[in-house]
């Protein structure tokens, strides 16, 4: 049976869909790209030998168009404002007070809003069909990007649904999702192209594309949080105004509340702050406005800021502070790493007098040097590192620039130091005869997730070392309690503690402690592939090359790590020792796929309060179970916790079991 043009044009647009989808929404393609642009190929021939098929939600509306030689200006037919902005719980205060004098009632009702950091653009929709966005540009004017919006790959081209307005301005901020952006900052690096420093700047470059082609690369995504001009009705509230644009299909934010009074925004500021660094994009603070449109109306605009709203901000997480100096630190592989001596500065809510430099490739790409003014930026628990140097610097013209040279020798044990090929790390050759590997390996292997010495802290490990108690991770359990006791500031009480700790770690599982061992590239989460797979020790050991990529989680690189510890004769008598020191583990019963829930797939997302999802997931892999990054039609359950977001509503959206921690707990007690 031959099908007709219309029907092809139809099944590919849903097939294109769909993959699009899978894509950008789940991380999990279903094709090959070329299968993707072969498709895309096929339909845009038949939509330009038949125009009347093209509809305008079409997949081929948004690959892109050819290059502009510039941007148009665009003027906004309403202003786009800024916000006033506040720092603490007193300016809050403040504005509350401003809110509820020239409303003269106390009970205010607040929608609250991460502020997403990103680019602000405006969207205008005519009978429900895309046909403008610009920039905020000065906020009167800005640059026609319509054709860089349309590639946007959550933001309807069409509204659907009842109602829509004839003339519909939405606003909102693009934004790259943070994991999108490291996939394709990595894609980035392996391609030797430019990284970007955050996602704002990827945003704003790629919005500032004059090739839409290149934009329809980007992973954007739009959320709207208010509208411009509106030719049609609308609700009387803000968080009503934004339900029916979601509606209409367009993406609001999911964490968006409505409270009533100031010290409830406060709260979920707080909440939100402590949310902030697991979130799926960066924001940098919260927007807090009056519900009611009628009181919005009465507040009116102060300047250029409406009386209405405020940004309460976060501390900022890019600084700039002055290159003081750079030292080496020599970790337990060897691996020597410049760090950064910075003048003391105040970043993502703390004091920062030190940054990672990673290596001399990040230094050369940098160009910096000793002297210069650089941009520090420190986000949640991440090392702070240096992102960039601050053009003209030093800002100062007394100081002196200093190039940074890489030592030629270990700057601890003054081995020599090698670069193998195509690694950007250079390493101390010294092994355990540098004292700085050893204790950074000791301080692995007695640490919570290895062996979990309590007690056993970086002083200590110092000062075993120094003083040559331990010269191997095996020589802390042949430690006597006199010897403790003589330790500098260590009372007779403190050192029969530390020798019952130790006593204590000589029981631990196979995971731990395959992961305390310190093979390079051999996380918690290998370690457990690898205890769940071989169930005993020397069967990893044993392991050629070729068995080791066949357990999930291990891929060539990993397994010539694997392959070339197990196989050093150092090793292997530090293990035996260790064994024979009385260092023991239950038998492992369970494998990957066997256990109560095995045949069952599980993603884990949002916050837990009892555990990281890193420990949720090894759990749930402990109980036979396989756990994913995105959800998708094989997704059995979905655990949640607060601040699930897009995965939760995917979860939602496909049928997909949902339960919340403390369910979960319960599920565990029953299982365990
Ligand atoms: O820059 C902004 C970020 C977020 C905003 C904003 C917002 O609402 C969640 N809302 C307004 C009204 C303006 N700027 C002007």
């Amino acid at each position: 049976m031959t099908t007709s043009p219309v029907e092809e044009a139809a099944a590919l647009r849903a097939q294109l869909l769909g993959w699009a989808e899978a894509y950008f929404e789940r991380d999990a393609p279903l094709v090959p790209d070329a299968d993707y642009d072969q498709a895309l190929k096929r339909l845009e021939a038949l939509e330009r030998e038949f125009p009347d098929l093209a509809t305008p939600d079409s997949p081929t509306q948004r690959v892109g168009s050819a290059p502009l030689s510039e941007f148009e200006a665009v003027e906004h037919r309403l202003p786009m404002l800024s916000l006033d902005n506040a720092f603490s719980a007193e300016d809050m205060d403040d504005f509350h007070r401003r809110v509820t004098e020239r409303l003269g009632d106390g009970d205010v009702a607040y929608c609250c809003e991460p502020k997403l950091d990103g680019v602000a653009v405006s969207i205008v929709y005519e009978h429900g069909a895309l046909v403008l966005a610009a920039t905020r540009g000065d906020g009167t004017r800005g640059e026609n990007i319509t054709a860089n919006v349309r590639t946007i790959s959550n933001l309807p081209l069409t509204l659907s649904g009842e109602d829509v307005p004839p003339y519909l301005e939405v606003r909102g901020e693009v934004v790259i999702p943070r994991e999108a952006f490291e996939r394709m900052n990595a894609q980035a690096r392996a391609a030797d192209e430019k990284v970007f420093v955050n996602p704002r700047n990827a945003a704003a470059g790629s919005l500032r594309q004059l090739d839409s082609r290149i934009t329809a690369r980007r992973p954007l995504t739009f959320t709207a949080y208010s509208v411009g001009v509106v030719e049609g009705d609308l609700p009387g509230a803000h968080d009503a105004i934004l339900q029916r644009l979601s509606e209409w299909g367009l993406p609001v934010s999911e964490y968006m509340q409505t409270v009533t009074g100031i010290a409830v925004c406060d709260d979920y500021y707080e909440a939100l702050a402590r949310q902030r660094d697991t979130l799926p994009f960066d924001i940098d603070g919260i927007v807090f406005k009056v519900n009611g449109m009628a009181e919005q109306e009465k507040l009116g605009f102060v300047s250029r800021a409406p009386r209405w709203a405020i940004a309460r901000k976060f501390p900022a997480q890019e600084v700039s502070t002055q290159l003081l100096g750079v030292d080496f630190q020599v970790g337990r592989t060897g691996a020597i790493t410049p760090v950064a001596r910075l003048q003391p500065v105040f970043v993502g809510g703390v004091t920062v007098s030190n940054a990672t430099l990673h290596n001399a490739d990040e230094i050369e790409r940098l160009g910096v040097q000793v002297g210069d003014t650089v941009v520090v930026r420190r986000a949640g628990d991440v090392i702070p590192q240096i992102v960039s140097v601050v053009e003209g610097s030093p800002s100062d013209s007394s100081t002196e620039r200093a190039k940074i040279g890489f030592p030629g020798q270990c700057p601890d044990c003054g081995s020599d130091v090698a670069r193998e090929e195509g690694e950007a790390v250079i390493r101390c050759i010294g092994g355990m005869a540098c004292g700085a590997q050893l204790k950074a390996v000791i301080r692995h292997f007695a640490s919570r997730k290895a062996m979990d010495i309590e007690g056993l802290g970086d002083k200590l490990i110092d000062q075993l070392v120094d003083d040559g108690l331990v010269g191997s991770v095996a020589d802390i359990f042949r430690l006597s309690q006199p010897q403790l006791a003589m330790l500098e500031r260590m009372g007779e009480k403190s050192s029969y503690n530390l020798l019952a700790s130790i006593e204590q770690s000589r029981s631990t599982t196979l995971p731990k402690f395959i992961y305390a061992l310190g093979i390079r590239e051999v996380g918690e989460a290998t370690a457990l592939a690898l205890a769940n797979h071989f169930l005993e020790l020397d069967a990893l050991l044993a392991a050629s090359t070729d068995v080791l990529v066949g357990v999930d989680d291990v891929g060539p690189i990993v397994a010539h790590h694997i392959r070339g510890f197990a196989s050093d004769e150092r090793n292997q008598r530090v293990i035996s020792d260790l064994l024979a020191l009385g260092v023991n583990w239950p038998t492992v019963t369970v494998a990957s796929g066997e256990g109560p829930l095995a045949g069952t797939t599980w993603v884990v997302t949002g916050k837990l309060e009892s555990m990281s999802r890193g420990d949720a997931e090894q759990r749930l892999r402990a109980l036979g179970a396989k756990t994913a990054s995105s959800v998708s039609a094989k997704t059995s359950t979905v655990l949640t916790g607060p601040g699930a977001g897009s995965k939760r509503k995917k979860a939602e959206e496909l049928g997909i079991s949902i339960v919340d921690e403390i369910e979960w707990l319960a599920m565990l007690e029953e299982m365990e």
